[in-house]
């Protein structure tokens, strides 16, 4: 069973958290994706992304369906990122949509209890996400990643320049690493998406230290 039904609800517990790990194979070298996400429960995230550009359909709604049941047993988030329908499926609290991915308006009314979330680079990005109705937006990359080598980088202060123009709550991603948490912490930056900088030799422990730079 699922801890939170309601918009609501979910929306209370986003607005707590603070390390937002996103799970994704391909980046976790010498780590199973189910192992990982294990670890990073273990170590007390209270909202997990699965991130999954190339699996199946069906492939995807199995491995999601066994993320919400670890995430629903360890009381975390679950957002699927991309896919609004396996995100229905697997119940799911939330979805994370991309440019290429359906409009937030069209999100709205077929999954209104959804969390929906949006990946923002710019200001006007950030505020036709608000406009249409996202409940938090994803701003990035801040710093040059490896994860996504293409993109351009933001930097501290566009990202302070951008989460200054929306009034809902956003994450920050992109190159992010223990170091930084200080510096976006001091821009108002404390929920941090990470795929690479989760990677270490105690996952449990490193999520513990992560988690506690941010809220301190
Ligand atoms: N969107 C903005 S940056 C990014 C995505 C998917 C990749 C971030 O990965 P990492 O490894 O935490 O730099
Ligand atoms: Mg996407």
């Amino acid at each position: 069973m699922n801890f939170f039904f309601t918009k609501t609800q979910r929306m209370n517990k986003f607005r707590k958290i603070d390390l937002y790990p996103v799970l994704t194979q391909e980046f976790l070298p010498g780590i199973k994706l189910l192992d990982m996400l294990a670890a990073v429960l273990a170590g007390g995230v209270s909202i997990v992304q699965l991130r999954e550009k190339q699996l199946p359909a069906a492939g995807l709604l199995d491995l999601a369906c066994v993320f919400r049941k670890l995430t629903t047993r360890a009381g975390a988030l679950l957002i699927i990122n991309d896919r609004i329908d396996i995100a229905l499926a697997c119940k799911a609290d939330g979805v994370h949509l991309g440019n290429s991915d359906l409009p937030l308006p069209a999100a709205k009314k077929i999954a209104p209890g959804l969390i929906l979330g949006k990946s923002t680079h710019n200001t006007a990005e950030a505020r036709a996400a608000c406009n249409e109705g996202a409940d938090y937006i994803n701003i990035g990359p801040v710093f040059s990643t490896a994860t996504k080598p293409f993109a351009e980088t933001l930097g501290l202060e566009k990202v302070k320049e951008i989460s200054a123009a929306v009034n809902i709550p956003y994450t920050v991603m992109g190159g992010i690493k223990a170091e930084h948490l200080g510096a976006l912490a001091g821009i108002g930056a404390k929920k941090i998406a990470m795929i690479s900088g989760l990677s270490a030799t105690d996952i449990p422990e490193h999520i513990r230290t992560l988690r506690s730079r941010i809220n301190s």
